[in-house]
Parts: structure tokens; C-alpha cells; sequence
């Protein structure tokens, strides 16, 4: 495996157990992000990242759909020390990926700090089902760690909508003809995912986009059940389009959703896929 492309395209891919009883398979791949390698080491305490936990706490016992939500995220070591220092990492200390069961809802939001380890977000969850929150943070002097959680919404339960492998990569979302593509499509590939974005109703390419959180783009990856999840960072990050182009591989043949997060005239937007890798 070549790290130094690893290294460049700033790719994780973490795959995550949901089953508390089962030891958590992790494995992180080097080069998460730039800022880990930056860090000056003399006369701080590292962090060993295997030992960093979180612990999730919900105001309501039973968080209830449409209502706002408070979460608290605790991040600590195996003792209950909690961890203090965390690196910004695209502009944030924490980024905490929001989906629920069928992956039909997505949210990418940020905690705020609180000190001593403590994270806090309120938020809101459409509708009544399991969701699984997913937080990116990176302790100071540590490794770039993601800690998940499922947690049950009360409320009505929509009927689960199927997940169908796109076959048409183009579509329109807010006024712009977004177009995906891969140089190749296959397990354990390390592969490019081009977005190529033109103005929907002239056609003309946009060359205009706007850093969203330090970048082009983001790209959050989940495989169909929730547990494989993969988030990337353009190769070159101060792209303008209409290309924005981001390294990544999926670990397992089978059916993933994928979304795109981009800015344009000011305006952050989503564009989400389904897609089955050979
Ligand atoms: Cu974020």
C-alpha cells in the first residue's frame, strides 16, 4: 500500500461494530487528516488512541422525534480521565454524522465544546426509529478516532425505504446537474470519485465553488447496514470546480450510500447517492 497517497488524499476508513458485546473492530487508516501530522510533540503528553472512549448521554432518557434533543458526548480514556485537548480538523473539534437505519436521513453537525472532555449539541430527529451517531475527533497529540452510537427515537416509525443502487449518476439538486464518477469501481480498490458540477439550466460548467469547512468538499461513505463508514477529503482541497476529486476505497463489495457536501454562492448543499461496488 502506497501511505504517501494515503497520506495526501487524507483518507479514514473506520470500520465500526455496532454490537456492544463484540470487541469493536477498528482500523483506521494513516493519513485521516493533515493537521495530525503538524502537531510539535516536544514536552506534550500523547494519547494513546486505542484507550479513548466516548460516553453518550441524552437529556431525555427517550429522545422523542421533532423535539429539540440534547447530546452529550463524553470523551475520555479506559480509567474515566477525560481527554482535554482535541486538534481542529476541518475548522471543527468534532464533526458528528447524524443517519438513521435506512440511511434516507443525514446530518453533519458540530458539537460545541464544553472543556473537560465534554461535547454538546442540540438537534432534532424527524421521526420515531434508530439512528446512529457517528463522531470524528482527534485528541491532541492522538490519532484521528471515530466513536458511533445507536440510539432509539421515540415517535412515529416511517416504513423503511429500500436502499436501490443508482444506475444514473447525474441528477439536479438546487440548480446544479451533479455528476459522479470513478476511475474504477471495486472493493478494496484505492479509487478517484470525481464530482463534476455544471449550472442545470445552461449547462456551463461551475467554476465557482466555495470552501464548506476548509475544503471543496466533503464526502461522508456508509455501507447499506451503517457499520462501514468511510469519510474523505478532496485530493485538492482548494478546488473550485466544476471537478471536485476525493481518494477513496470501499472495504467490501456491496450496496453504499454516499453524500456529497459542497458550498456555492453562499449556500451549503447535499447531494446524496446510492451505489452497489463490485
Ligand atoms: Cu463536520
Amino acid at each position: 500500500m502506497n501511505f504517501r497517497w494515503l497520506f495526501v488524499i487524507c483518507l479514514t476508513i473506520v470500520l465500526l461494530s455496532a454490537c456492544a458485546q463484540k470487541p469493536k473492530q477498528n482500523q483506521t487508516m494513516p493519513g485521516m487528516d493533515h493537521n495530525q501530522h503538524n502537531q510539535p510533540s516536544g514536552g506534550k503528553e500523547s494519547t494513546n488512541t486505542s484507550q479513548v472512549q466516548a460516553v453518550w448521554k441524552f437529556a431525555d432518557s427517550a429522545p422523542q422525534s421533532g423535539k429539540d434533543e440534547q447530546i452529550s458526548i463524553q470523551i475520555q480514556d479506559n480509567t474515566g480521565k477525560p481527554i482535554e485537548k482535541f486538534q481542529v480538523s476541518h475548522e471543527k473539534q468534532m464533526h458528528l454524522i447524524v443517519v438513521n437505519k435506512d440511511l434516507s436521513f443525514f446530518n453533519h453537525i458540530h458539537p460545541d465544546y464544553k472543556g473537560k472532555g465534554l461535547f454538546q449539541i442540540r438537534t432534532q430527529f424527524p421521526t420515531g426509529g434508530d439512528y446512529k451517531l457517528i463522531a470524528d475527533f482527534i485528541p491532541e497529540g492522538g490519532e484521528a478516532k471515530t466513536e458511533s452510537q445507536w440510539v432509539k427515537v421515540s415517535g412515529d416509525v416511517p416504513a423503511a425505504q429500500p436502499l436501490t443502487p443508482e444506475t444514473n449518476l447525474t441528477k439536479v439538486v438546487e440548480g446544479k446537474e451533479v455528476s459522479l464518477s470513478f476511475d474504477q469501481l471495486q472493493a478494496g480498490k484505492e479509487l478517484t470519485m470525481t464530482f463534476n458540477f455544471l449550472d442545470a439550466s445552461t449547462k456551463q460548467p461551475i467554476t465557482n465553488l466555495e470552501p464548506y469547512l476548509g475544503a471543496v468538499g466533503h464526502v461522508v461513505i456508509l455501507s447499506a447496514d451503517a457499520e462501514k463508514y468511510i469519510h474523505n477529503h478532496p485530493l485538492e482541497e482548494k478546488a473550485t470546480g466544476p471537478q471536485a476529486k476525493f481518494g477513496t476505497a470501499f472495504p467490501a463489495s456491496g450496496i453504499y450510500k454516499l453524500w456529497g457536501q459542497f458550498k456555492h454562492q453562499g449556500k451549503t448543499f447535499i447531494v446524496p447517492y446510492t451505489i452497489q461496488v463490485p
